[in-house]
C-alpha cells in the first residue's frame, strides 16, 4: 500500500479549513496513519523545500509556510500519492480542476492551501523528514469496501 505525506498550510488553517480538507481524503478512501499540528521551524521549512532554493519565490515560499502552524500527516492507500495530488488539483489554483481543494478555495500559488509529495522518493524523503521512519498501519474495517 502507497503512503504520501500531506500537509494542510498556514492559509488553510488560519481559514479553518482543516477539518473540511481532512474529509476530502477520508471521503476518498484515504487513511490517516500519521497526522499533527506543527510550528514549522526555519530548519525544517528549508529542508522541505531545499529543491526549491534557487527559484525567485523561495524567500517568499519560507515565509509563507512557517508564518503560523501547520498539519502534517501521512496518507495510506492505492495509488495514494496520485490520489492526493488529484484531490488536491494543480499547483496554481487559478489552473486547479473544479472540484478540487485548490479550485474551491484557492486564487494564488502563493497561497494554495495544501502539499502532497510528487513522487515515490520525494514521499519517502517527507514522510522520514516529518514523521520518522516507522509509522504503524492500522486495520480499518471498511477497508474491504474500499481496497479490492
Ligand atoms: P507543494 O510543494 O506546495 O505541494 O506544491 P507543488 O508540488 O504542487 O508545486 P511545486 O513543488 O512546483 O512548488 C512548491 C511550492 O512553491 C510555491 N510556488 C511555486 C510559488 O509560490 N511560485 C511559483 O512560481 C511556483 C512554481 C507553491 C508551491
Amino acid at each position: 500500500m502507497e503512503r504520501t505525506f500531506v500537509m494542510i498550510k498556514p492559509d488553510a488553517v488560519q481559514r479553518g479549513l482543516v477539518g473540511e480538507i481532512i474529509q476530502r481524503f477520508e471521503r476518498r478512501g484515504l487513511k490517516i496513519v500519521a497526522m499533527k499540528l506543527v510550528h514549522v521551524s526555519r530548519e525544517l521549512a528549508e529542508k522541505h523545500y531545499e529543491v526549491h532554493k534557487e527559484r525567485p519565490f523561495y524567500p517568499g515560499l519560507i515565509a509563507y509556510i512557517t508564518s503560523g502552524p501547520v498539519v502534517a500527516m501521512v496518507l495510506e492507500g492505492t495509488h495514494a500519492i496520485q490520489a492526493a495530488r488529484n484531490t488536491m488539483g494543480a499547483t496554481n489554483p487559478v489552473d486547479a480542476a473544479p472540484g478540487s481543494i485548490r479550485a474551491d478555495f484557492g486564487l494564488e500559488i502563493g497561497r494554495n492551501l495544501v502539499h502532497g509529495s510528487d513522487g515515490p522518493e520525494t514521499a519517502a524523503f517527507e514522510i522520514g523528514l516529518w514523521f520518522g521512519d516507522e509509522i504503524p498501519s492500522w486495520d480499518r474495517d471498511v477497508d474491504r469496501w474500499i481496497f479490492e
